[in-house]
């Protein structure tokens, strides 16, 4: 007979959670990347899973720059492989995050062709500090051409909005219009942030989706930008997307998931806090 707290009952069976990937780089301190994906989506009640694209150890004895090293593209299309043949059917939605290089991009570009998603959600990372110049040039323009295209939403900060739109963003309106002009190239919807790099009392990012334009602000919680914020906001629109939200709701539920996770950051001997998830308890 199964107990009250027997996982294999019934219920607990037909209550399936949703499913979400996410294809990112490990950040080893925790802080950033996968990590914060996967604590982002068990905190919001999904099943997380991750192909990982490449490991970054922050460097402590070089201004904590970022050591990068890809993972192999066989073993990112392997890892890809077992995952979307043993979800077949209920994989549908996928966060990007951290690519690093234009043949990760080219080997996850091609997964993602290999069947139907709901949605695709990209953190447009663009640049890993610490990477040589014309890789990264490279890498930027391997991500606008071929998984930009494929993006249903869009989360680029400050500097990728500049990047992603050609425009410079000095306040509220340019950041505006930087979300108009990244919907209008990509077709998805867009959240872009301002964070803390704008001047001002609030943390504000803009939402656009070619119809409905909302500015989401909040108090800025320091001057400083804490570490894996950028990820767990991305991570928390995708979980939210894959348990059925719009686009709009989603990114209301991940601002405010993302501000309380701020507020209870976690301090280290980096000159950087981290993002906490599991504010909730
Ligand atoms: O926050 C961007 C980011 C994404 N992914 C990985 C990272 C970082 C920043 O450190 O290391 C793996």
């Amino acid at each position: 007979m199964p107990s009250s707290t027997d996982i294999s009952t019934d219920a607990a069976l037909t209550a399936r959670p949703a499913i979400t990937l996410t294809i990112a780089g490990s950040e080893a301190t925790g802080g950033a990347g996968a990590q914060a994906d996967l604590k982002t989506f068990q905190e919001l009640g999904t099943y997380g899973i991750t192909a990982l694209t490449c490991i970054v150890s922050f460097n402590p004895k070089d201004n904590w720059n970022h050591r990068f090293v890809p993972v192999d593209a066989n073993v990112i299309a392997d890892q890809l492989e077992a995952i979307q043949t043993c979800y077949e059917g209920s994989l549908k939605t996928v966060k990007i995050g951290m690519l690093g290089s234009p043949v990760t991009i080219d080997t996850v570009a091609t997964a993602l062709g290999n069947q139907e998603w709901d949605n695709i959600v990209l953190d447009p990372v663009l640049i890993c500090k610490g990477q040589e110049p014309g890789h990264a040039l490279d890498t930027d323009q391997a991500l606008k051409a071929q998984v930009l295209p494929l993006a249903t939403f869009v989360t680029p900060n400050h500097f990728e909005a500049e990047s992603l739109s050609g425009i410079t963003i000095n306040n509220v309106e340019d950041l505006e219009k930087a979300a108009r002009i990244i919907h209008e190239a990509s077709g998805a919807a867009v959240l872009a942030k301002g964070g803390v790099r704008l001047e001002g009392p609030d943390a504000v990012d803009v939402f656009f989706d070619g119809e409905t334009l909302e500015v989401l602000s909040a108090p800025k919680i320091g001057e400083v930008a804490v570490s894996g914020a950028g990820c767990s906001l991305a991570a928390a629109v995708t979980a939210e997307l894959a348990k059925g939200a719009t686009p709009l709701e989603a990114a209301r539920t991940a601002k405010a998931f993302v501000t309380e996770g701020i507020k209870a950051r976690v301090s280290s001997h980096a000159p950087f806090d981290a993002l906490w998830q599991g504010f909730g308890g």
